[in-house]
Formats: structure tokens, C-alpha cells, sequence
């Protein structure tokens, strides 16, 4: 994280006659991490590490397309992992490098294998839903008590939207995870693969469009947390870190997070190691030192993500290993989809029907 550090295992290294001290770049998404960790990090290893973020798979998939990134560890989401693995966009992880694997948790694992065989380029970092978050006091004041909060007409029936554009309302900037949630909505499969299906998320969104006030994919957590919106269409642990905001900020907001009981997005997002990558053995000793049981369960706690390491259980808090919000029971587990990704020649017509929503024409 900072550059100044230097520890005594850089220096060893430095003698030992390496060329030169040791960096690694990680680019991951932002609000993501206990910074802590990356300090921890660079004590430990003496490897300097650059942090960068982002929060689109968008923009992450066009580096990893374009090549040449200069990152070593990057964090798509499993859908956009398996057609840049198809690209030949990351190198295979040396399993020998990552004691730590041992750490993981089967039942993850398998889920992940779904968007990478064998787990063969990728741990799993996070793992989250896709639902509403709510300014309540707000919502209630809007929509009256018996506000539909866990119910996708909160945001997709143009009634409740236009009640709610009074106090404010933030969608995703995220076409995979807006589109499968419409579809939901409508009835059809969230995963429907189905051009005529898909085009018909374009009126139900022109309905809506003029309510929504900003489509963004990071903002939303302060605009929740300081009462600038009552509703985003965001991720669980975004939304729950605004109600800790919130909460800290003591400023009477409070901020709660719904799974829609129609169903959700259940989404992984996985670390991998470019092919390109400048210093795969520094990647390596990042992934394993973040499949450390302690240091996964310090940033689950932080950031109100569920992880893939099952070892890590026993160091969460009780408000994130308790939560079904975050760690779904049985019931919440059946409501859940997930989504593989768009072929070429979809992913344009996807592209280019966002492109009109976002713009209301
Ligand atoms: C973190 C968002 C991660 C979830 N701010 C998106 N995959």
C-alpha cells in the first residue's frame, strides 16, 4: 500500500541478491478490504504493495482483454472469469504456492467450478447477493407501513418509483445485474440467454427510467448512509456497510438490506493472476496470505461479504456468520440464481439496450 515501507524480510531479500524489492499490484474492487490487511500484508512479506480499485467488471474485463494491465491479482466476478479464462486472459495458479488452499470450503468451491473447471485460475474472494437497500424511516414515510421492502416492486413498479424518486433512488450501473433482476420481475428466467426475452427489459426500464436518479455502482453507499437516497439497487455488503455508516455517523438514518423473495443474484467474485502478470510468485504469496483463515475472516467483518474459506468461520463476528443476509440459511439459499455470461454476439445486443436505458431513449 505505501511504498516507504521497508521491512526487514525486503532488505534480507535485497542482500540475498535479488535485483530488486519485490511489488505486487492488486486491483480489486473498491469498499472491498480492511485496509489494515494491506499494511499487514507488506509487514509480513516485505513485497510493496499497489493497491488500485475499481467497480465495474465492465472495466476490469476491457484491460484483461487488451492485455498489458501491469496487475497481478484482479478480481472478476465468476460470469466475466470464464470468458476472459476462455480469452486466455490468466495464467494457471501453481496449487504448490497456496498452502493456504487448504482453507477453503468445498460447498463454495463447487459453485465456483461452475465459471472456472477445477478451480484451475482462481480462489474465491467474496461472495454476495444483489437486492435493495432502504433508508426505512424514509421508505415508510413515501410508501406507508406496509412498504414492499422485500419485494421487487419496490423498484420495478413505476407506482412506488415515482413516490420514491421524491427521496431518491441509485440503481447498479450494471447490466448483468440489473437485467437478470428485471427479467425475475417479469417472470422470465434471470438467466434467459433469450434476445426477444431480453429485449423486454427495455419498456419495463423506460418506465421507470425517469425515477431513477443515477445509475452507479460505488456512490451509493454514502448517498445511503448520509440519507441523500432512500433506495439503491445495490450489493449486500455495500448496502450493509451505509448502515454502519449510518450507524456511526449517528445520524438517525437506518439502512437495511433485502433479499428480494422473488429471488437474487448469487454472485462470486474470484481472485486470478493475469497472464501477463509481472510477478506471479508475489501474486502467488497474496493469494495465500488472503486464504489465511484470520486475515479472511478480518475482511469479512469488515466489509459484511461472505468468503469461500471455510476455515475462516470461527474468527467472524456473530452480526456477519449470523447474518442470513450475508451467510443465507437453507430457505434464503433455494431463492437464489445465478447467471452465466452473454456470447458475443448477446453481449452486444445487452450492451447496446443498456446503453438506451441508461440514456431514456
Ligand atoms: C464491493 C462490491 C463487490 C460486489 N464494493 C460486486 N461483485
Amino acid at each position: 500500500m505505501t511504498k516507504t515501507l521497508v521491512t526487514l524480510t525486503a532488505a534480507a531479500a535485497l542482500c540475498a541478491g535479488a535485483v530488486s524489492a519485490q511489488e505486487v499490484r492488486v486491483y480489486n474492487w473498491s469498499d472491498y478490504i480492511d485496509e489494515d490487511l494491506l499494511t499487514k500484508f507488506e509487514e509480513e512479506t516485505g513485497i510493496d504493495l499497489i493497491y488500485d480499485v475499481f467497480d465495474s467488471n465492465e472495466v476490469l474485463e476491457t484491460k484483461m482483454l487488451a492485455g498489458s494491465s501491469g496487475y497481478d491479482v484482479v478480481v472478476p466476478t465468476g460470469s466475466f472469469l470464464q470468458r476472459q479464462i476462455q480469452a486466455g486472459a490468466f495464467q494457471e495458479l501453481d496449487k504448490s504456492q497456496l498452502p493456504n488452499l487448504d482453507n477453503m470450503w468445498d460447498v463454495i468451491q463447487e459453485r465456483t467450478a461452475q465459471y472456472d473447471p477445477d478451480n484451475t485460475y482462481s480462489i474465491n474472494y467474496m461472495w454476495g447477493t444483489t437486492g435493495l437497500g432502504v433508508n426505512i424511516d424514509k421508505v415508510r414515510e413515501v410508501l406507508g407501513e406496509d412498504a414492499p421492502v422485500d419485494s421487487l416492486d419496490l423498484i420495478f413498479d413505476p407506482e412506488n418509483m415515482e413516490k420514491l424518486a421524491e427521496c431518491g433512488v441509485h440503481f447498479l450501473d450494471a447490466p448483468t445485474e440489473v437485467i437478470p433482476a428485471a427479467l425475475n420481475y417479469l417472470g422470465e428466467d434471470p438467466n434467459s440467454k433469450d434476445p426477444e426475452v431480453i429485449e423486454q427489459v427495455g419498456p419495463l426500464m423506460q418506465e421507470i427510467r425517469p425515477y431513477i436518479q443515477k445509475f452507479h455502482s460505488s456512490e451509493y453507499i454514502n448517498a445511503l448512509a448520509n440519507g441523500q437516497i432512500c433506495v439503491a439497487f445495490g450489493w449486500s455488503g455495500d448496502v450493509l456497510q451505509a448502515r454502519d455508516r449510518a450507524a456511526d455517523a449517528d445520524n438517525g438514518v437506518t439502512v437495511e438490506y433485502h433479499i428480494p423473495k422473488r429471488g437474487a443474484l448469487m454472485w462470486f467474485d474470484q481472485m486470478a493472476i493475469p497472464v501477463d502478470a509481472p510477478n506471479p510468485e508475489a501474486a502467488h504469496t497474496f493469494l495465500n496470505f488472503i486464504m489465511d483463515a484470520e486475515n479472511m475472516a478480518q475482511a469479512s467483518n469488515y466489509v459484511y461479504y461472505a468468503n469461500g474459506n471455510e476455515a475462516s468461520q470461527q474468527y467472524l463476528n456473530e452480526d456477519v456468520i449470523g447474518d442470513p443476509a450475508i451467510y443465507p440459511d437453507e430457505e434464503t439459499l433455494n431463492n437464489l440464481y445465478s447467471v452465466t455470461p452473454y456470447d458475443p454476439r448477446l453481449q452486444r445486443t445487452v450492451t447496446r439496450l443498456w446503453t438506451s436505458i441508461k440514456s431514456g431513449v
